[in-house]
């Protein structure tokens, strides 16, 4: 049979097929291989010994959250308790755009801000979007809801941004766990413990526990250069430009003049510096 995994519980390989799903293990061949079986993955299994034969091969897979399969990435960005973090937020879109999967940023908690804060989120969002990016809040569910149809989407963000809030706001019979925020650490307390792919509004949605730490080591510079997409289309003097020291470079220009956010630019020679190729 074939079908896709849709929750891996420690050994256990929850299996969607036509409908219904099988609790499956898998077998020692991909411990051999050094192939972890993943949330999204497309399986022929056996139904009636309950093991995982095969698996097929990926369109692509993210690590962190360890899933495959997926063509859109919400990344969920609390703007306050946990604070906004610019950096978070151009790291995860860096970690999409290095996938090919389709970034769309997703803004929660809007209505803990006060006046001046919101002014200056539609700063930033205005921005985001000028670069080419989808950006919409929490609240916007009718909109959510159609993006999800017909595609496999992601959700990832740090923990306690709402992730599964939202998923149970579109979906009132998920009631996925929800957690409260530490107020000592104004952080999430990793409430989700596991990746779980969800059949939603006529799509796949794919929930995960938030991360604490993002890495971007097996990847090179050229690669962190290209997922700033706004730098894509500006050409400098010299063709293999890092936007860095080199002169007359025009990048750095676009950040002088303001067109060009100075936190992007900042984040990106951040990346930069915590890889060594
Ligand atoms: N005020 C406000 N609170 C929100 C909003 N969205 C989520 N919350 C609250 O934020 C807290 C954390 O939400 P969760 O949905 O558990 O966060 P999560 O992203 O799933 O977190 P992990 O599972 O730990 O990764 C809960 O107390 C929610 O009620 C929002 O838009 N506004
Ligand atoms: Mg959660
Ligand atoms: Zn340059």
């Amino acid at each position: 049979m074939e079908g896709q995994i849709i929750k891996i519980l420690s050994n256990l390989y929850t299996v969607s097929s036509n409908g219904a799903t099988y609790e499956c293990h898998s077998r020692g061949k991909f411990r051999n291989d050094k192939i972890t079986p993943m949330v999204g993955d497309y399986v022929t299994f056996d139904k009636d010994n309950k093991y995982i034969l095969d698996i097929k091969e990926r369109k692509n897979c993210l690590v962190r959250p360890l899933v495959s399969n997926v063509d859109q990435g919400f990344i969920i960005t609390s703007l306050k308790n946990p604070d906004f973090s610019l950096n978070l937020l151009d790291k995860l879109l860096v970690v999409m755009e290095l996938h090919h999967i389709k970034p769309v940023i997703c803004l929660t908690k809007y209505d803990l801000l006060n006046s001046k804060e919101k002014k200056e989120i539609k700063k930033y969002a205005k921005y985001y979007k000028k670069i080419g990016y989808k950006v919409l809040y929490n609240t916007n569910l009718l909109r959510i809801k159609r993006m999800f149809k017909g595609v496999t989407t992601v959700f990832t963000g740090q923990s306690g941004a709402g992730k599964s809030t939202l998923l149970n706001k579109i979906d009132k019979n998920l009631n996925l766990e929800v957690g409260e925020i530490s107020l000592a650490l104004g952080r999430g307390k990793h409430t989700t413990r596991f990746v779980q792919l969800l059949e939603l509004c006529g799509g796949k949605v794919v929930d995960t526990p938030g991360f604490s730490k993002l890495d971007f080591t097996s990847c090179s510079k050229t690669q962190i250069r290209d997922s700033f997409v706004e730098f894509r289309n500006i050409q400098c003097p010299y063709k293999d430009c890092m936007h860095l020291d080199e002169e007359e470079c025009r990048v750095k220009k676009e950040v002088e003049k303001g067109n060009i956010l100075s936190s992007r630019y900042q984040d990106y020679e951040k990346i930069l510096k915590e890889i060594s190729r």
